[in-house]
């Protein structure tokens, strides 16, 4: 058995990036750590281990930013967690308020309809996971979740300073750092970047959607940014300055834990002959390794079927997954994410972690995220590969979302765990809650590649 606080992968993040391995201390200090445990004494030793408090870790996925970067970067509040597109897309479905009406509303005029509409005076109650986490929320910052009007909530946060609101929810949460969605072609975004106050609890996910999947616009960009880059990423000097750009960006974000990009269901990843193709080949996929960060796939979404409902107004679609496996197999040096939108594929992206060492399957998002699939999503992925997965990630995109999708994961992560440790232990398995804490250790421990150095 590993010695206890140190990860049994090599990790290619330094210290401050592993998540705080609270309880590596504390267990050697107690002696019963290594005792081992009744078959009835598992369950609470699981949820103890699991808890926010005990299990500290970093959020590998999400669309938030701290306080200092303004308020249309950083969302909290009642009102920006009533007019999440999980929970405004309800109004739009349910033809509560067309969008162009909704949208053309000032935040708290939308968030004073959402609530009487879904809420206060509901054609039925707020079962669904999005406004579930709007009443989680609440309660769990102290506020009503019942109440008729808005009014206490927005008196809390009248009174209450945001960088209180993300240590609240970070604390009721367990989460220790935040990975972003750094999207460098957005010009709201780069301005921040380039010259805003950094948040040292968030990390950097940099997002290269535009760059792969919309190159020809990209390159307008590019050289109007000096990056001299032809029509054809394959030419060895606009490869090159794509590598430049790349790494010239690696320099200026703050702690990049990975290179991203989401795919439509039918993106031919692997042919060189296409753009998409061509730019990972060429130039991502080389820069990525030579900056040694994994590459986070995410196969599925569907972008705009609904244009004018705007963020709600996307779908998700069955990803063909021999593209990825095609590529996963062309880069053996470059580690791989891979998290798919569409939950038909989430078998398929667990095959593809048990026959290839550069590739994890990791966490949920958007239309996946909810406790049926995440449930079967992680029973599947303990029994196909053990651990060669990373459990969950909360895509939150306000910040008080982090406190429902947490709360609700670790609650089936210690239901789910639980059960395989009692199915081990009938099997003869000594179970010890040190092996509990070194496993959970081991499952958020993201970077577990051995072509990271
Ligand atoms: O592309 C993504 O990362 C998605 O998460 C989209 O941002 C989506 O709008 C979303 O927030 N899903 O939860
Ligand atoms: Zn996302």
């Amino acid at each position: 058995m590993q010695a206890l606080g140190t990860s049994a992968y090599k990790s290619n993040f330094d210290a401050p990036l592993l998540w705080a391995y609270s309880y590596g201390s504390y267990l050697q200090s107690e002696p019963l750590a290594m005792s081992t445990l009744s078959r009835d004494q598992i369950p609470a030793v699981v949820a103890a281990e699991t808890s926010a408090q005990q299990l500290i870790v970093d959020d590998w996925h999400t669309h938030l930013l701290g306080p200092q970067a303004g308020p249309q970067l950083c969302l909290y509040g009642i009102d920006q967690q009533l007019a999440y597109h999980y929970v405004r897309r309800k109004l739009f479905a349910a033809g509560h308020i067309d969008p162009a009406t909704f949208y053309a509303w000032s935040l708290e005029r939308q968030g004073d309809f959402t609530w009487q509409k879904l809420f206060a005076d509901p054609a039925s109650d707020p079962f669904d996971e999005g406004c579930r986490g709007v009443v989680v929320a609440l309660e769990a910052l102290g506020l009503d979740p019942n109440a008729a009007t808005l009014h206490q909530a927005r008196q809390f946060y009248a009174d209450t300073p945001p960088q209180e609101i993300q240590r609240r929810c970070m604390e009721l949460a367990g989460v220790r750092r935040i990975v972003g969605t750094q999207d460098v072609f957005n010009d709201q975004e780069r301005a921040y970047y380039e010259s805003g106050e950094w948040d040292e609890c968030y990390l950097s996910g940099f997002r290269l959607d535009e760059l792969v999947l919309h190159y020809p616009r990209a390159a307008v960009k590019l050289n109007t940014w000096g990056y001299e880059v032809g029509n054809d990423p394959s030419q060895p000097a606009t490869a090159q300055a794509i590598r430049r750009f790349l790494a010239d960006w690696y320099g200026k974000l703050h702690g990049v834990a990975y290179g991203a990009c989401s795919f439509p269901p039918h993106c031919p990843v692997h042919d060189l002959s296409g753009l998409e193709g061509a730019v990972l080949h060429h130039a991502v996929l080389p820069a990525l390794r030579e900056l040694n960060l994994p590459f986070f796939m995410m196969p599925g979404p569907i972008r705009q079927l609904k244009p004018e409902w705007r963020d709600a107004g996307d779908g998700v679609g069955l990803a063909d997954m021999y593209p990825y496996q095609h590529l996963v197999r062309r880069h053996p040096d470059n580690a791989f994410f891979i998290t798919p939108l569409h939950n038909a594929n989430q078998y398929d992206a667990s095959v593809l972690s048990c026959h290839n060492d550069n590739i994890m399957v990791i966490g949920h998002w958007w239309f996946n995220y909810h406790p049926g699939l995440v449930e079967q999503d992680l029973r599947m992925r303990l029994e196909m590969t053990g651990d060669r997965f990373i459990p969950f990630n909360s895509d939150a995109r306000v910040l008080e979302n982090l406190i429902p999708k947490w709360q609700r994961f670790r609650a089936i992560l210690a239901n789910v765990l639980s059960e395989k440790y009692q199915d081990l232990h009938d099997a003869g398995r000594q179970v010890t809650r040190a092996g509990i804490a070194q496993t959970l250790q081991t499952l958020f421990t993201p970077n577990r590649f051995s072509q990271l150095s």
